[in-house]
């Protein structure tokens, strides 16, 4: 087998999503037939001592914690990144002049602004072949690529609802400690930038039609939390009580959504929803037919044929996502045996490299996500204007 061209990674972050993204960089090729070869070539993370153990521990070549010298290095051709929101544009804007492709988690940036410069800078970069990517990694679940190649078949008729709920509950306890997720300046916004973004990236991919305008709500049920040291009795501070700090995000959102080809939106993310996990969900009802998705059962889609075809039967059928005609699941293993969240991850990089191959524009591009960037600020705006709210009139007994 001819020697394949080598793909030089940078990865920037060590944390959940530095786990995530090493994972993938590793498996694609042994699971995937790619067109360049990816090499994990140098991870870069904030302290010498966490970076260096990471980089052991996620099988990265070298580490650093300067990732203008990743930028720099003409050893590297695709800069990853990992990191909170404050920092994407600053780095992939460096990346892609340094004519690095680049791999960004989302969301793509932590205001319209910054997403617009980024997607600029990715188009001009296109021009010269370097090529950027929004990791919205939930487009590549088996289950919901085949939701979306049922709708772009038409089985599901014209869209008339979207009702698409993220749900997690790891903030459901008052003394969980801070951290960037729950810091605006680091993280942009809580669980509206956080996971429903996702939704809101789902939904649009999904439909293939755009939100066009928002009425929201935001709410944050516990508005200060213990500092990381003093919740993990580090520093002998006694009263954990002293050492709080203020939470400035959101904990939970909820909007109604107009789409433009005039389907309704109901959407909801939170971190506080007890018992949830990650409940990432989406139902679409169109007039033929209904697709619904629950990510704590990723490898089942539930579909409504409402065509007609057998009066008698018609009903939600549970497809279990695991067969070779199903999207990626061919490369794994035989039919039944199911995928994970690290799955999405790899096929994400998989996709990535066979753009990057090819020389075509891998999706979801810079444009995409500064689209969702915009419906996260409509979401905002909404629910900053209180005054859209209507209070119920009741008279008092
Ligand atoms: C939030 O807890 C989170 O880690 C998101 O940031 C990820 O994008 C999602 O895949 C899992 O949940």
């Amino acid at each position: 087998m001819a020697e394949k061209t080598p793909l030089r990674v940078a990865l920037i972050g060590t944390a959940f999503m530095g786990a995530a993204h090493s994972q993938a960089w590793r498996t694609a090729p042994r699971f995937f037939d790619l067109p360049r070869e990816p090499e994990l070539a140098l991870l870069v993370g904030r302290s010498p001592e966490t970076t260096a153990a990471r980089a052991a521990t996620l099988g990265w070549q070298e580490w650093s914690t300067d990732w203008r010298e990743a930028v720099a290095r003409d050893d590297i051709d695709v800069i990853d990144i990992c990191t909170p929101g404050d920092s994407h544009a600053e780095i992939a804007l460096a990346a892609l002049a340094a004519g690095k492709h680049v791999l960004c988690e989302k969301p793509l940036a932590n205001s319209v602004a910054d997403a617009e410069r980024m997607t600029d800078a990715a188009t001009l970069a296109a021009a010269q072949g370097v090529l950027a990517m929004c990791g919205f990694s939930y487009r590549r679940t088996p289950a919901l690529a085949l939701a979306r190649r049922f709708i772009v078949e038409g089985r599901l008729g014209g869209i008339r609802h979207v009702r698409a709920s993220y749900l997690q509950d790891w903030l459901r306890d008052p003394d969980a400690p801070l951290s960037w997720r729950l810091d605006k300046s680091l993280a942009g916004s809580g669980a509206l930038g956080d996971i429903g973004a996702h939704s809101i990236d789902t939904a649009q991919w999904l439909t293939g039609e755009s939100i066009t305008s928002v009425s929201a709500t935001m709410h944050t049920f516990v508005t200060e939390r213990p500092q990381r040291a003093a919740a993990a009795g580090l520093g002998g501070v006694a009263d954990v009580q002293a050492a709080r700090g203020p939470v400035t995000v959101d904990d939970a959102v909820a909007f109604t959504a107009a789409f433009s080809g005039g389907a309704l939106g109901v959407f909801e993310a939170t971190r506080m929803a007890t018992g949830r996990r990650n409940a990432n969900r989406i139902e679409i009802n169109g007039e033929t037919g209904s697709i619904a998705f629950d990510f704590e059962r990723m490898n089942e889609l539930e579909y409504f044929d409402g065509r007609g075809t057998d009066p008698e039967a018609e009903g939600f059928r549970r497809i279990v996502v695991t067969d070779p005609v199903h999207p990626y699941v061919a490369n794994w293993w035989p039919t039944g045996h199911g995928l994970g969240y690290e799955h999405l991850f790899t096929h994400q990089v998989v996709d990535f490299v066979t753009a990057i191959g090819a020389g075509t524009a891998p999706s979801p591009s810079f444009g995409e996500a500064l689209d969702v960037q915009r419906v996260l600020a409509a979401v905002e705006a909404s629910a900053g204007a209180a005054s859209r709210m209507t209070t119920v009139e009741r008279k008092e007994s």
